[in-house]
């Protein structure tokens, strides 16, 4: 009989490669070592993090996935997940950062760009020098990226962009922008372009005020009349597909980040409540307090076996956008429930940033809508179980 493990009731230690836990210690360390030390304070004050991309970048935590000839290291999905998980443990809008670099600009240059845009910025954006955003929300179209309004019109060779974006991560101090707009050279189709900080017209406030996410920075891109040539353009994708392929490997991400988060305030509150004595007794004791630190343990474990099969389908080739949704939803959903359990458990000091519980539970309440809102995504599976839209 095997000893049992409540930090990893179901062996997903066992179930990794040597390469896996490697990468995965790597970004534990640097996770513990760069971003912990830091996180209380930046949250408090809502600093912007420039810095941390060239850090990451040097862990290897930027676009794992991508080949080695592009600043990849030809990495697992599964490893992808597990750095999701590191950085999250301490922050979600740490890996808010990295995910939005690893896999909503670095990925589309990948899959939809020119050998000379793939050549031009991944190994910069791989090595953090240059950071990135991706631009899909606008102010009227969120949960409908199709309501965008953003047009891109030809201008001889080239393009012209105009339009705005809402809620960007990154795009305050990004050097890089993937931005989707309606081409009316393309039919209307949707289009993906590469646009570069300091082009005339461009410009990227900062949305400031943010009682959530608050070490990672969020703007808009405003565009008016940005001239682009035709070299911006992504090549290779067209119509929505473009964008949802990006946020399949994002949403992913999430599912494993999420979880990260959810462990933290799961081991916080075992630990305040083997040390905290009321009634004469630990409040471990109580049978309320096991119960809860049971439902945290089992939803951990399911949602880490059900991300564990969704990156290695992915990895086959295999997954479904669906599984995808299946793991983004619930996972967010049973950290955020965690988070506030965990909250409670720590009684007044779970207010405190000291206990961090409450951080956690800020960010995951942005977690839980972006990336497609929780009932966003059982419509998605409504529509996957029906066959009826109901969006
Ligand atoms: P629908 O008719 O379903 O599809 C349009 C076209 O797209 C294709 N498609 C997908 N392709 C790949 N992967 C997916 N997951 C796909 N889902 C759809 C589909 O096959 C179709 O292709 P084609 O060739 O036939 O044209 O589109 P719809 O307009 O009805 O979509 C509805 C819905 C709800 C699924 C969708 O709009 C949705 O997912 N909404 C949520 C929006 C969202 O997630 N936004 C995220 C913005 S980015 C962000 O939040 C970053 S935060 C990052 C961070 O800081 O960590
Ligand atoms: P809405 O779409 O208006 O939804 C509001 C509510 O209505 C939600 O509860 C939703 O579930 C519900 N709802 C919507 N439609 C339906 C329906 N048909 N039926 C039932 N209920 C429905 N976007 C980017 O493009 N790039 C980024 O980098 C990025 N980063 C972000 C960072 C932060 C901190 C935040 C908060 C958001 C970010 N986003 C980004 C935007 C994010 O993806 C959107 O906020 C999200 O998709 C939801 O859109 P919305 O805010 O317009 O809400």
């Amino acid at each position: 009989m095997a000893r049992f493990d409540w930090s990893d009731p179901f062996g997903l230690e066992d179930q990794l490669t040597d390469e896996e836990r490697m990468i995965r210690d790597a970004a534990h360390g640097f996770a513990q070592s760069e971003l912990q030390t830091r996180v209380i304070a930046a949250y408090r004050e809502e600093v912007d993090a420039p810095e941390l991309f060239p850090a990451m970048g040097a862990a290897g935590l930027l676009g794992a996935t991508l080949p080695e000839e592009y600043g990849g290291a030809n990495a697992s999905y599964v490893a992808y997940g597990l750095i999701a998980r590191e950085i999250e443990r301490v922050d979600s809008g740490y890996r808010s950062m990295a995910s939005v670099q690893s896999s909503l600009v670095m990925h589309p240059i990948y899959a939809y760009g020119s050998e000379e845009q793939k050549r031009h910025y991944l190994p910069g954006l791989a090595a953090g020098r240059l950071i990135g955003c991706f631009g899909l929300t606008e102010p009227d179209a969120g949960s409908d990226p199709g309501g965008m309004r953003t047009v891109a019109r030809r201008d001889g060779d080239g393009y012209v962009l105009h339009g705005s974006k809402t809620w960007i991560s990154n795009a305050p101090f990004a050097d890089v922008f993937v931005v989707w707009a309606k081409s009316e050279a393309h039919g209307g189709q949707i289009r993906g372009f590469i646009l570069e900080k300091g082009m005339k017209g461009l410009s990227a406030p900062k949305i400031e005020g943010k009682l959530s996410l608050r070490a990672s920075t969020t703007g808009m891109i405003l565009l008016d009349e940005v001239k682009v040539g035709a070299d911006a353009l992504l090549p290779n994708v067209e119509g929505l597909k473009g964008p949802f392929g990006c946020l399949n490997r994002a949403r992913y991400g999430i599912s494993w980040g999420a979880l990260g988060a959810a462990e933290f305030c799961f081991h916080a509150a075992r630990q305040y409540g083997l040390d905290r004595k009321q009634f004469g007794r630990p409040l471990a004791a109580t049978q309320l307090y096991q119960k809860k630190l049971a439902e945290m343990m089992c939803d951990i474990g399911f949602g880490l076996q059900a991300s564990l099969r969704v990156g290695r389908l992915m990895d086959e080739g295999r997954f479904a956008p669906e599984m995808v949704s299946m793991v983004k939803r619930n996972n967010v959903g049973k950290a955020l429930d965690i988070a506030r359990q965990a909250r409670d458990m720590h009684g007044g000091n779970g207010i405190s940033e000291e206990y961090q519980v409450i951080r956690h539970m800020m960010n995951l309440e942005t977690v839980n809508t972006y990336e497609g809102a929780h009932d966003v995504h059982a419509l998605i599976l409504g529509r996957a179980i029906t066959g009826i839209a109901a969006f």
